[in-house]
């Protein structure tokens, strides 16, 4: 989890989710997350299978959907507060997976921790235009205040770029997610590289 961590995002993608996952593992990101929330099944199923192929040296996680991460052979899930729990996405999918959970708060986290993920999101960081119900910006103190409770992997998202990125670091984020700053630049590659070299 440390370092830039990649989420698709079919709205905001210029040349779509294959190429920006091609892009991205050309990166050499060390995590892929698939996160396509208004898709069905079927086109959700038939993508994920696409993409896990692509991600060859890198995680491959589905956002929300334990079933469709089985079903295409996923490295995990991301999940969020109102999907399956932890305890049952780690009966369906065994201990070898990764398991992500998003959380808004030290309480969140604290339940995290002790129901057995293997890293937080600490969500939202700040404002973000690219999830409607992402919820009021934390702020990098919740980062900090996390850190001190928990001993997970933290990954930040929403609404970083790559002037706040320093500080989200600073605070001690292991991962950062920047979607929108990173999609909607023509070069995804080059993009994610210089969020990368934030870690150097
Ligand atoms: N989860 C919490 S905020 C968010 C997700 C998927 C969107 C982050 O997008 P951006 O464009 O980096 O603010
Ligand atoms: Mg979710």
């Amino acid at each position: 989890m440390k370092g830039y961590y990649f989420i698709t995002d079919s709205q905001l993608s210029r040349a779509g989710n294959v190429s920006d996952v091609q892009q991205a593992v050309a990166a050499g990101v060390a995590v892929v997350q698939y996160r396509r929330p208004k898709a069905s099944t079927a086109a959700l199923f038939a993508e994920a299978l696409v993409l896990r192929r692509l991600c060859r040296g890198a995680l491959f996680l589905v956002n929300d959907r334990v079933d469709i991460a089985l079903a295409v052979e996923a490295d995990g899930v991301h999940l969020g507060q109102s999907d399956l729990p932890i305890a049952a996405a780690r009966l369906l999918l065994g201990r070898g997976k990764t398991i992500g959970l998003t959380v808004h708060s030290v309480k969140e986290a604290a339940e995290a921790a002790a129901a057995g993920a293997d890293y937080l999101g600490v969500s939202p960081i700040y404002t973000t235009q690219t999830k409607a119900d992402a919820g009021p910006p934390a702020g990098i103190a919740l980062i900090r205040q996390i850190k001190q409770l928990v001993k997970l992997p933290l990954v930040a998202i929403g609404g970083i770029n790559l002037a706040n990125a320093p500080a989200v670091i600073h605070a001690g984020a292991d991962g950062i997610c920047a979607i929108s700053a990173v999609l909607t630049q023509a070069d995804v590659r080059a993009e994610i590289g210089k969020f990368q070299r934030l870690f150097q």
